[in-house]
């Protein structure tokens, strides 16, 4: 589908954008989509959902976060390059990157209130108790497309607190069910359907819940360096007979996939799955996690 016209020049971002960006963590860019591409786009989101809606693999409140978003609907495929955003990405980490996680969102009016939970976070989940500098390093950008109207607060618009990115903690409570203040600074950030945020991984952010009549739709690419991947290439060893006497520490460490039934294989790399984590169980084990040292906590 030829919605992009590939013959516009390219530039990098703009003096004031990379400055506005480096303060603030985030970036709002306007009309990074057409309206024909909002239309192309919605209508194929929508089929999507209404397939997983109809397999039972929406939410109790009917919402969708479908992950590997081009996988998932190829139709997509357009916007992790799309020349109205996609120099904001190379002009930030450079041409040595990939999409490392992705999904789509489908959020339709909430009728009954949700249980509250404390979602606020920097993306990157384990990134954050892994890597021991301060601040933490920036490792990735995030553009979120905005197919359906999030132009006024309160129909869950994406959350941050601007600047924060700088930031390593922000208060929090002790369990995420109990309630707590936002965090000071905090604000909805608005945007028209074919709006583009562009933000940094360390921003302190959230979804909020929509209680409003719009469905809230919304597309979201992460992108990072391409080092992040391994570099051996062992899948032929894994199909070769020596590795069957491996221990559970090696396969780990060389890359076999450990994802059980029903375990999300890229949710398991991303360390959501201790207990069918190897190193995880043998320094369990042997009383070697330790609470005061994150990337160790148990
Ligand atoms: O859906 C949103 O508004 C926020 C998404 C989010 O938390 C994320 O992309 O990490």
């Amino acid at each position: 589908m030829t919605l992009i016209d590939n013959t516009a020049s390219v530039a990098p971002m703009t003096g004031e954008q990379r400055e506005q960006f480096e303060r603030d963590g985030y970036l709002v860019v306007p009309g990074a989509l057409s309206s024909a591409e909002v239309e192309y786009y919605t209508d194929a989101l929508d089929r999507l959902y209404e397939q997983e809606r109809a397999a039972g693999q929406v939410s109790p409140t009917g919402a969708m976060h479908k992950l590997s978003a081009v996988a998932s609907l190829p139709e997509v495929v357009d916007l992790i390059n799309h020349p109205n955003t996609f120099p904001l990405v190379w002009s930030i980490l450079g041409w040595n990157v990939h999409i490392y996680h992705s999904h789509l969102d489908v959020h339709p009016t909430i009728r009954v209130p949700k249980p509250y939970r404390f979602e606020w976070h920097q993306d990157g989940g384990r990134q954050n108790r892994e890597i021991e500098t301060t601040p933490r390093p920036r490792l990735s950008v995030k553009i979120a497309y905005w197919l359906s109207d999030v132009s006024e607060t309160g129909r869950g618009n994406f959350k941050v607190v601007p600047g924060s990115h700088l930031s390593d903690r922000i208060d929090g409570p002790p369990s995420r069910d109990i309630r707590w203040p936002e965090p000071e600074g905090a604000i909805e950030v608005t945007a028209n359907p074919g709006d583009a945020v562009f933000f940094d991984r360390r921003l302190w952010h959230t979804r909020t819940d929509n209680y409003s009549d719009i469905t809230r739709k919304g597309i979201f690419f992460a992108y990072s360096h391409r080092w992040s991947h391994g570099r051996d290439e062992n899948d032929a060893l894994f199909a070769h007979e020596a590795f069957a006497d491996f221990s559970p520490v090696q396969r780990q460490l060389l890359g076999a996939k450990l994802a059980t039934e029903g375990q999300v294989p890229g949710d398991h790399q991303w360390g959501h799955y201790p207990e069918t984590t190897p190193l995880h169980g043998y320094l369990r084990e042997h009383g070697l996690l330790d609470p005061s040292y994150p990337p160790l906590m148990p």
